[in-house]
């Protein structure tokens, strides 16, 4: 049942079609493309038509009745709208709006002084940065499965590092990298390299896209600009350590035995203008020997740039070519590659060609091997590649064998089986690797299945975030949803299940079972140093033109019926809500100040403001709690 287009593929010598790469007058074309294709938009009728769930068997419902509960968690990034999502599956229902980068009017995040000190602060107290851009999220590890400790979250615009804790669903820290612009790939370690007792995460590895000149004096001479990768402290959420190396960083991948990262590069031309970019015939994976780092930076081989004083090593070309003291290693691959992932069977990466109709499979003990002086040739790591289709960008797992690769282009998924390309890599003409191709609706960026990146990978759903939604919900103006589909992978063909509406602009998500996750209700009082514990505490105290306001919330009353300051007072209003009740939540909003937050079960919230001209306010809880809540309220009375 192999169709013609799947045929043809595999029977196309394994040296690589070089004319089905793109040229820079092709990609200008390719929005344009997106847009305006009428489904089936490529591949017509080679795409198997895809059954729709139910009608076909499949093994796996999206419909939950009411009340029923999702079996896995979904992780989104929000793109840049700059925060993170939390999405129940297989409903496809969102859950949650995590806030971290960006400001958020529900929460009051970037309102509140604590979140405003996660966010960061110039020196007049406004917020550094008001806008972000998240694409990558990966949580924390243990045993090569996730532990339900920690999610991490990039900030493209303004190369930050976001952490949330996955037991309140909160973001606690935010840590900006030094000398890096559009940091983008990002993925945690998995154990360490060297001490087999640590085998969770301790490290997170983030990829600096964009070269600059180091330090970031104006030149517009290429040939001084790096790109930096760089290793963040899981734990301090600190930078460690920094590798200077040649062309950029596009996405990241780890091993599992901790010893490798990698991130793949579409600049190994290290050009500074867009077609430069796109010159050389291959690029490059770069793989990183994250002990032999650690040393080097112990051994204080390194140098610091400009005011920051996280250590740099050497990762160029030149200065690693004696495998046997190289940190780096530059493994080959086709023109302008995008994704990069890890294969569950811990054996390989897989990098998505992008520009290039491949994939390419690295075998990590090779790269090892070579670290060791015993492969002569790096490129020899490269256990396959082969073609899928038009615009490969990223790749899920089935834990089966089978890799699952969207096609931009093509509007595709492809399935396919490591084992059975490496056989047609190698010479076995009559193996069939690809197994199957899904349309999807339209032109898919990212993709993952449940578990995909662990040893857990359970071959039961597969999302694909596509990037164009076109004719596929009601219209709402210019502006359309994403479809983030979703498609059963627990039979040999792929069924598409639902489409979801997402808001737009996600890209890369993680989903994982349930049952890894031990989320709390109730915060724990003794966790905020500010905490008013007891509403007889509530008050206010003033100290020359600044005053402090204490207050609790228990359903439907806040422990103050009124409170005075006077005008131009530097207000600083904390507020502990003592309910102990799951999901009874307050809010507290100021009319005419500019302040609106909330304080969740047993949490302590403050904000600080600037007393206006004298009157009454009568400030409101605006979070619904109580058949009083309309009630809930107090006076804030500013006198002259
Ligand atoms: S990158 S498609 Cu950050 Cu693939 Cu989003
Ligand atoms: Cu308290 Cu509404
Ligand atoms: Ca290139």
């Amino acid at each position: 049942m192999t169709d013609k287009k799947t045929e043809s593929l595999q029977e196309a010598t394994p040296e690589l079609g070089r004319r089905r790469f793109f040229n820079t007058t092709a990609l200008v074309g390719l929005a344009g493309l997106a847009a305006c294709t009428e489904k089936p938009a490529s591949g017509g009728a080679s795409a198997a038509s895809a059954p729709a769930a139910g009608s076909h068997g499949a093994a796996n419902a999206s419909h939950l009745k009411p009340g029923e509960l999702d079996t896995y968690y979904g992780l989104w990034s929000g793109g840049h709208t700059g925060d993170m999502r939390v999405l129940g599956l297989p409903s496809g229902r969102e859950l949650l709006r995590i806030p971290c980068f960006v400001p958020d009017a529900l929460v009051g995040w970037g309102h509140t002084n604590e979140s405003k000190k996660i966010m960061g602060t110039k020196a007049d107290g406004n917020l550094r940065y008001s806008v972000g851009d998240t694409h990558h999220t990966h949580a924390s590890y243990k045993d090569g499965n996730y532990d339900g400790r920690y999610a991490w979250i990039n900030d493209k615009i303004n190369s930050r590092i976001a952490r949330i804790r996955l037991d309140y669903f909160v973001c606690d820290k935010i840590t900006q990298l030094p000398n890096v612009q559009g940091f983008h790939g990002i993925f945690p370690d998995k154990r360490d390299p060297v001490d087999p007792a640590i085998n969770y995460t301790t490290r997170v590895f983030c990829g600096g896209e964009f070269s600059i000149p180091l330090p970031n004096a104006g030149t517009d001479d290429a040939k001084q600009y790096h790109s930096l990768f760089s290793c963040v402290d899981a734990e301090t959420m600190e930078l460690r350590w920094q590798v200077m190396i040649d062309g950029n960083c596009d996405l990241v991948a780890t091993s599992y035995d901790g010893k490798l990262a990698a991130t793949n590069q579409y600049n190994t031309e290290m050009g500074a203008k867009y077609e430069d970019m796109m010159s050389a015939e291959r690029d490059a994976c770069v793989f990183f020997n994250i002990a032999r780092i650690e040393e080097a930076v112990k051994a204080g081989k390194f140098k610091t740039i400009g005011s920051s004083k996280v250590p740099v090593v050497d990762g160029t070309r030149a200065a690693n070519a004696d495998a046997k003291s190289a940190l780096t290693a530059y493994v080959s691959v086709p023109k302008n590659p995008h994704g990069v992932n890890a294969s569950p069977d811990q054996k390989y990466f897989i990098c998505a060609g992008k520009l290039s109709p491949t994939a390419t499979v690295i075998e990590l003990s090779k790269v090892l091997e070579w670290f060791d002086g015993k492969l002569e040739k790096l490129d020899g790591a490269i256990a396959a590649e082969v073609e899928l289709g038009l615009g490969p960008l990223h790749t899920a797992f089935d834990g089966r064998g089978n890799a699952y690769t969207t096609l931009f282009l093509d509007s595709q998924v492809v399935k396919w089986n490591v084992d059975k390309a490496i056989a047609f890599h190698k010479g076995d003409k009559n193996a069939k690797y690809v197994v199957d191709r899904i349309d999807v609706h339209y032109q898919p960026g990212h993709i993952n299945a449940s578990q995909s990146e662990t040893v857990a990978a359970d071959g039961k759903y597969l999302a694909v975030g596509c990037k164009f939604s076109k004719d596929r919900f009601l219209p709402v103006g210019p502006l359309h949803a994403e479809n983030e589909q979703l498609i059963d992978i627990s039979g040999e063909k792929m069924v598409l299940m639902a489409d979801h509406p997402v808001r737009g602009e996600p890209h890369d998500f993680i989903i994982f079972k349930r049952e890894l996750l031990k989320p709390k209700q109730v915060y724990n009082l003794d966790d905020f140093p500010h905490a008013v514990k007891d509403p007889k505490e509530s008050g206010v105290t003033r100290n020359g033109k600044k005053v402090t306001v204490k207050m609790t919330s228990q359903a439907p009353a806040f422990s103050l019926r009124e409170f005075k300051v006077k005008k131009g007072d530097e207000v600083t209003l904390i507020l502990t809500n003592l309910d102990k009740v799951e999901d009874l939540t307050h809010g507290f909003a100021i009319p005419g100040h500019n302040v609106n937050f909330i304080v969740n079960p047993q949490e302590t919230a403050s904000v600080t403001f600037t007393a206006g001209d004298p009157g009454v306010y009568w400030c409101y809880c605006t979070h619904f709690c109580h058949a009083l809540h309309l009630e809930m309220r107090t006076r804030m009375i500013v006198e002259a």
